[in-house]
């Protein structure tokens, strides 16, 4: 198969989406709807988050907003249609608005528990008007979120290498991710170091030499064909001399199924276990937001045969409807420690909880 092919196409279609939603936002600047956060609370939220210039963080978040934009649009504006043309909440109403929760991309066990627990909290608030529920609804999806999200910080220990083995299926965004990645980690000034064990062809190492060189990190890698597990031996030796504090290392596009790739991922894990003794170790799987809950069967998927430590939703700012992430990390209970909003080195955020149900909203 020409992979090379298969990422250009993908790239076009996703310029091309970018391109309609920024005609989009030019004719419909600003829809106004309820609870949409205006930019002082986002200043303010940013803020809290993290002492980084605001304005870069705020162009950041409103690159995931802008990339939400889609879902956005008809979620808020169906909510709003429900909860202001019926009075009465009553069981057509829930009904109603599970069906644009799971249109939503939030998955059907998901919106069942976030519909169950909203029924039990109006009722406990003697709340009576339909309009009282979005901010309510609101609440307890980012409180949903949260509560399953309080393990997604990568955890680096000081003196100790930390390595991180990013995987997933073909075009998903691994390659560009540990470019991010990189770049993240050496402005949080780690030293890093990238491991290119997709050997698969030539053209995916020549991909991560230029991410290596954008992030200005050093590469290992061998030659097209090479043994991955190869790769990555050199990679730990060349690190531990080093004293890297990150080593992250690219793997080729695999699906579960296909036994001899998940057997290279098996030796591929061995061979980190057993030669990166005592390292900190994070299995990272990539999964394409656009793709909706076919990312939720990769996850389930990849979960049965290796160990998954977190999550990292690319794509966002596409034609994604950010709701997946519901059934990733309530149902599946994997966090999401990063979410990709571009294809540029900065285009990479920690994920949290309540600006991505800002986001949506
Ligand atoms: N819009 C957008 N595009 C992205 C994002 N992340 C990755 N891409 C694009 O997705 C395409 C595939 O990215 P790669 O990083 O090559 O994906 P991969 O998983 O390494 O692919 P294989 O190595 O072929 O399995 C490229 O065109 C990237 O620019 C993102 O967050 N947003
Ligand atoms: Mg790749």
């Amino acid at each position: 198969m020409d992979l090379t092919k298969t990422e250009n196409t993908e790239k076009k279609t996703l310029k091309t989406e970018d391109e309609k939603l920024k005609e989009q936002q030019e004719e419909n600047p600003e829809k106004k709807s309820l609870n949409i956060p205006t930019e002082e609370e986002i200043h303010d939220f940013k803020l809290e988050e993290t002492e980084e210039p605001v304005k870069e963080k705020e162009s950041i978040f409103d690159r995931l907003k802008k990339g939400l934009t889609k879902t956005r649009d008809s979620f808020t504006s169906s909510l709003t249609n429900l909860f202001t043309r019926n009075v009465k909440i009553d069981d057509d109403l829930y009904d109603e608005l599970e069906e644009i929760l799971i249109s939503a991309d939030i998955g059907m066990n998901s919106t069942i528990e976030i519909v169950d627990e909203l029924r039990g909290e109006i009722k406990k608030r003697s709340i009576k008007e339909a309009d009282k529920i979005y901010p309510v609804l609101k609440e307890i999806m980012i409180k949903n979120l949260d509560e399953n999200n309080l393990n997604n910080e990568i955890k680096f220990k000081k003196g100790k290498l930390t390595v991180i083995l990013v995987i997933g299926v073909n075009g998903v965004g691994k390659t560009t991710t540990i470019g991010k990645l990189a770049n993240n980690f050496k402005n949080e000034g780690k030293t890093v170091m990238l491991a290119a064990a997709d050997t698969f062809r030539a053209a995916a190492i020549d991909q991560l030499q230029e991410w290596a060189k954008k992030a200005d990190v050093e590469l290992i890698s061998h030659k097209e064909g090479a043994d991955p597990s190869a790769v990555i031996f050199d990679a730990i030796k060349s690190a531990r001399s080093k004293d890297v504090d990150v080593l992250i290392c690219d793997t080729a596009g695999r699906l579960h199924n296909k036994k001899n790739l998940m057997q290279e991922l098996d030796k591929i894990n061995r061979t980190i276990d057993t030669h990166a003794v005592n390292s900190n170790r994070e299995n990272l799987l990539v999964l394409d937001a656009t793709t909706g809950q076919n990312a939720v069967s990769q996850l389930r998927e990849f979960k049965n045969v290796t160990e998954i430590t977190g999550l990292i939703l690319t794509k966002l700012d596409g034609t994604a409807k950010g709701g997946v992430i519901f059934p990733l990390q309530v149902e599946v209970e994997v966090p999401v420690k990063y979410i990709g909003v571009g294809e540029g080195i900065d285009h990479l955020q920690k994920f949290d909880s309540k600006s991505f149900v800002e986001a949506m909203f």
